[in-house]
């Protein structure tokens, strides 16, 4: 679109159609732009899909969208951990012998999600700078780098990485992956692109609120973004050049996740009941409050819902042995195929649902200019859910993990999923890891290694990897160590 000329008054057309869905305000401190904010703010506005706005403040804003409970809600079938359980056994052989294939053959990408703003942990920069590593502090990306280098050589294979930012972090996460030379990895094999923004809804009124006297406030889009993303970023079209199938996604903020898991792939790729369009892993639920998404079958469809609109009762009840019913919680690592993000992506009829958060928002009054600092929620955030493509599978199937092995979250400065817990988990990780090859670790009377550990994953991307390492053959106490 040619730029609009930058004039004393707004241009007539933007200016009416804000002033028609009561937005006006978004223009009030015009005149006092210098030429450049007026440009830019022309920008943003026409940025954003106006005719959607009405109906997003009616719905989402105004009011409280209701959950309902699809009738014949039950607990989603998934594939045990355990391979040769009674419930369900499956060949995992061959699940890891398909997957090996696939990422041999240079089939296999990886996909981190970290557009979020990381709001919780306090962390101000984006999320995959936070030094994760147990004893190194390395950051969460080069965590993730170094798995993926590994595989690379493993393979003899690129095994590209596509990173999700967004508008807010993106210069700020590439200036990182410079300055630290994409930690070994080719530039090539590394493309990051941002997200989507919506505008951000002053929670009383339903205006977009604005965050200086040029710029409309703004959040990402949720990490259901991603789908319109990777098809507008160009990173599918870059995939299908390299002749990648399939996606591994995982989260910026879990430190342990296997960012390739061949069994995991393979059964995506081959289980009788996958169609191989998205997947998903899984750990059962530790206590029936936690706060994970349920994977949940609703006639016959794969479904996430989110542990807060899953009635209390259906999450406390419990089968015959004890366990919990509704067990499967959700860690947000999938496989997805390249055709289906592409065939959702490319018809003008998919959107996913939009979830209303309520938030607090610094933000200018825009008749004055002046800073306004909440002390309560004062916007509403929309975003949409990745897992909420689930149903749109014509089959998708769900995989039991173990969450020592492969969830450590860092959402929280302290207490559940922070630096301290992950780094607990780490430690714990690597002591099983080395149990299994005959190394003693020493631990407490309530049986927790007294030491700190971190796996280097040049050393090993699983156990049997560590058959081949030198290693001690004990542990001490208070040892903090880099295997
Ligand atoms: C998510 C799941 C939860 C569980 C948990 C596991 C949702 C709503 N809930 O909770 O069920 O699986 O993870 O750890 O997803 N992100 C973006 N762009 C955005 C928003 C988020 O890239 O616009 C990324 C973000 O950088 C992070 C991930 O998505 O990597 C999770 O985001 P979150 O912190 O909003 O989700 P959380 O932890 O509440």
């Amino acid at each position: 679109m040619p730029a609009t000329p930058v004039t004393v008054a707004p241009p007539a057309d933007l200016a009416s159609r804000l002033m028609q869905i009561g937005q006006g305000h978004v223009f009030a401190a015009y005149e006092r732009l210098n030429q450049e904010e007026r440009a830019s703010l022309i920008a943003q506005v026409r940025g954003i899909d106006l005719d959607a706005v009405p109906e997003l403040v009616e719905s989402y804003v105004k009011r409280k969208p209701g959950f309902a409970l699809p009738p014949d809600v039950r607990p989603a079938p998934y594939y045990p951990n355990d391979s040769k359980s009674p419930v369900r056994a499956w060949d995992r052989g061959a699940a890891d012998a398909k997957g090996r294939e696939l990422i041999n053959a240079g089939r296999v990408a990886c996909f981190t999600v970290a557009g979020g703003q990381g709001t919780r942990l306090g962390y101000d920069g984006p999320k995959g700078c936070y030094p994760a590593g147990a004893v190194t502090r390395k950051p969460l990306f080069q965590m993730f780098a170094e798995q993926i280098l590994a595989w690379s050589k493993r393979s003899g294979r690129i095994v590209p990485w596509y990173i999700m930012t967004s508008p807010l972090n993106h210069d700020a996460t590439i200036a990182f992956m410079n300055e630290h030379g994409y930690f070994g990895l080719s530039r090539e094999a590394v493309m990051c692109f941002p997200q989507g923004v919506l505008p951000s809804f002053d929670m009383a009124t339903g205006r977009m609120l604005i965050a200086s006297p040029s710029e409309i406030a703004t959040n990402p889009d949720g990490h259901g973004g991603s789908i319109t993303a990777l098809h507008k970023s160009g990173a599918i079209a870059d995939m299908k050049r390299r002749g990648i199938t399939t996606l591994s996604y995982f989260q910026v903020d879990n430190a342990t996740v296997r960012v390739i898991d061949p069994v995991f792939i393979g059964l995506h790729a081959s289980a009788p009941d996958s169609s191989a369009e998205m997947s998903s892993k899984m750990i059962p639920k530790a206590y029936a409050e936690e706060k994970l998404g349920l994977f949940c079958s609703c006639s016959g469809r794969t479904e996430v819902i989110e542990y807060s609109d899953l009635p209390m009762e259906l999450q406390r009840e419990r089968e015959p042995d004890g366990s919990l019913r509704f067990l499967a919680g959700s860690i947000a690592v999938h496989v997805m195929g390249v055709e289906f993000v592409e065939r959702l992506a490319t018809d003008a009829k998919f959107s996913l649902p939009f979830h209303r958060a309520e938030k607090k928002v610094a933000c200018v009054d825009p008749a004055t200019g002046a800073r306004v600092e909440p002390t309560m929620a004062n916007c509403v955030k929309l975003e949409r859910f990745v897992f909420d493509a689930l149903p749109m599978c014509r089959a998708s199937i769900v995989y039991e993990t173990d969450r020592v092995e492969e969830f450590a979250p860092i959402k929280n400065a302290s207490g559940t999923d922070s630096p301290d817990s992950c780094t607990k988990l780490q430690t714990e990780r690597a002591a099983r890891w080395l149990k299994s090859v005959g190394v003693d670790v020493a631990r407490n009377e309530a049986g927790e290694p007294e030491c700190v550990l971190e796996i280097d994953p040049a050393t090993a991307l699983e156990p049997a990897d560590l058959k081949n390492a030198k290693l001690p053959t004990k542990i001490e106490r208070g040892a903090k160590l880099v295997i």
